[in-house]
């Protein structure tokens, strides 16, 4: 949208508020707002942590692990200032994580308390064809209001996904996706590790509007690791020579992202089909996590710091307003603002000299919207957001919170070049 288009959203912004309000209903299980480990069930594997979310609790009954998802409408935070009314399980977006045991049998209930039917596809579990979750190919389709069984058997160790294949346009789209981690009977032993599990995610959401437009093909604007766009996303944190495993999936509607990690090289070990062989992999700084897919990576944490890790596509590292500002770089705009400004108060002309300085601008924004980008950071502000998360390293760590701030070893930071430094090293500043 360009600024008169922002202007008249927030003019319409209470007509667009109520009307995406009409569908709404709370959701039953607020998740956790910090990270929490799984259960180890038989303590011979570390428990996956997911940043911003949870694993699904499950019970245990005649040697059977029963889980039970709700599908449900819900109320979700993206990030301070922006809240969505839309689709999810168990209270969120992603759903809980399934984290199980390879060998496990397991049994999932699955509510439907939706408007309309759904169905739980397996993605990537091998298991009989009627489990699958396919409405009207392999099942009937799940009404609102009952409750189905699946039974089947986690086969193989990995990691793969659920999402309905039911209006799979709407249902994915606002949401309904989740992870499942499969760990293998015996873990390898020696490192410590590190298993992290990331769901991306993008919706398009109108400023000033609470229900994200499942119709959307292109334009997205909220882009998220786990439900979250920065500075909302929780830090990923290892200590030097933790083995650290990043599981992402990826349940956007559309778009393939190009995860980039800062500082290390990995490799990719594991996708959703089963695991990479050691002799096929190779080292990597970018991993490309198509729709639909998994990747699974791993590095040892040898280098302290803040590392950023983030999607390498830039409008995936920006909130909302991201599109369509009209391109003025480089033009002259003085005056500009005021004179426009007596016709429309309140205009400000965007992006003459890039779009850096907004991480440090006050514009009003429209109700329920947060800024395109900026947040605090220890050496100004961070002009980032959506799909953006910082990897913290340190000596020694006290629990999985954030640690905060690196604290950079005296001479390791950039700085501005000294006249004595240009002279010795010979440089000529045009
Ligand atoms: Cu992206």
């Amino acid at each position: 949208m360009n600024r008169r288009e922002l202007l008249s959203t927030i003019a319409g912004g209470a007509a667009a508020l109520t009307a995406s309000n009409a569908l709404a209903q709370p959701g039953a299980v607020a998740p956790p707002a910090t990270p929490s480990r799984g259960r180890p069930a038989d303590g011979r594997y570390t428990p996956v942590v997911v940043p911003n979310g949870h694993t699904l609790p499950y019970r245990v009954v005649g040697g059977v692990k029963v889980f039970h998802l709700v599908a449900e409408p819900i109320t979700h935070e993206i990030a301070p200032g922006l809240t969505i009314e839309t689709w999810g399980y168990n209270g969120g977006t992603p759903g809980p994580v399934i984290e199980a045991v390879q060998g496990d049998k397991v049994r999932f209930y699955v509510t439907n308390r939706l408007p309309e039917a759904t169905t739980v596809h397996w993605h990537g579990i091998f298991l009989p064809a009627g489990m699958d979750g396919v409405a009207g190919l392999t099942q009937k389709a799940i009404p609102p209001g009952a409750t189905y069984r699946y039974d089947f058997t986690f086969d193989r160790a990995g990691t793969f996904m659920y999402h309905p294949h039911f209006d799979e346009m709407t249902q994915i789209a606002l949401g309904m996706v989740g992870m499942i981690v499969v760990h293998p009977r015996r873990a390898p032993t020696g490192r410590r590790v590190r298993d992290y599990a990331l769901m991306l995610h993008e919706w398009k959401i109108e400023p000033g509007a609470r229900r994200p437009d499942p119709l959307a093909m292109n334009d997205f604007n909220q882009l998220a690791f786990n439900g979250k766009g920065y500075p909302a996303t929780a830090p990923l944190v290892a200590e030097r020579g933790d083995l650290v495993r990043i599981r992402i999936g990826n349940l956007g509607p559309m778009d393939h992202h190009p995860i980039h990690l800062h500082g290390y090289a990995f490799q990719v070990v594991e996708t959703d089909g089963g695991p990479v062989p050691p002799s096929a992999r190779w080292p990597e700084t970018t991993v490309l996590v198509p729709v639909g897919s998994v990747r699974v990576v791993e590095f040892v944490a040898d280098a302290l710091g803040d590392w950023p890790m983030h999607c390498h596509m830039t409008h995936h590292v920006m909130n909302q307003m991201g599109h369509d500002v009209p391109n003025l770089i480089g033009a002259d705009v003085r005056g500009v603002d005021a004179s426009i400004g007596r016709l429309a108060p309140g205009y400000m002309t965007m992006g003459h000299d890039g779009m850096g300085a907004m991480a440090s601008m006050k514009m009003p924004l429209p109700r329920n919207s947060i800024s395109m980008l900026a947040s605090p950071g220890p050496f100004g502000p961070i002009d980032m957001g959506g799909m953006f998360t910082i990897l913290k390293v340190r000596e020694r760590l006290e629990g999985d919170g954030d640690p905060g701030w690196y604290e950079h070893p005296a001479g390791t930071v950039a700085s501005e070049a000294t006249a004595a430094d240009l002279a010795r090293d010979g440089i000529v500043v045009p």
